[in-house]
């Protein structure tokens, strides 16, 4: 009896385990303005797997530049807006997280943190399964090289 419970609890843990892994994704955000992997390479792209019904980006700023000076986010929007949505977020400086208030092109955004800080920016699936999105930080001229494809496959 107690061995048969042990299995099933074994099967339930390594289930939820992999059932976490295959929806979210950790970024990891540099002093170099670069976003890597958790093996410190480039992020070209992001694969969401289609059955997640949220996807989670995380996302641990690695460097010791403040938020100020150096600060990270994660916004997901269509490829077309990046460019409208770093616009205004200039204009709504570091107190408005460099984001435009209730922008509806907007389909997610994280806070924006400084070195040693971690955020995460849930993304509903349903939403960007048409294709066409990308991630990025909206920190003025951040989005230049912190900018990579969100897939959904
Ligand atoms: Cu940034």
């Amino acid at each position: 009896m107690l061995k048969k419970g042990l299995l099933v609890s074994a099967l339930f843990l390594s289930g939820a385990f992999a059932a976490a892994a295959d929806c979210s994704f950790d970024l990891k955000g540099t002093d170099a303005m670069t976003y890597t992997d958790a093996a410190g390479k480039p992020v070209p792209e992001i694969v969401v797997p289609a059955s997640c019904a949220d996807f989670t980006i995380n996302m641990e700023h690695v460097g010791k530049m403040p938020k100020t000076a150096m600060g990270h986010n994660v916004v997901v929007a269509k490829s077309g807006d990046v460019k409208a949505i770093t616009a205004a977020g200039v204009k709504a400086g570091v107190k408005g997280d460099y984001l435009p208030a209730g922008d509806a092109k907007i389909v997610a955004a994280s806070k924006m943190v400084g070195g040693g800080e971690k955020t995460s920016v849930k993304v509903p699936v349903a939403k960007i399964k048409e294709g066409g999105y990308n991630f990025f930080c909206s920190f003025p001229g951040h989005e230049m090289k912190m900018n990579g494809k969100l897939t959904v496959k």
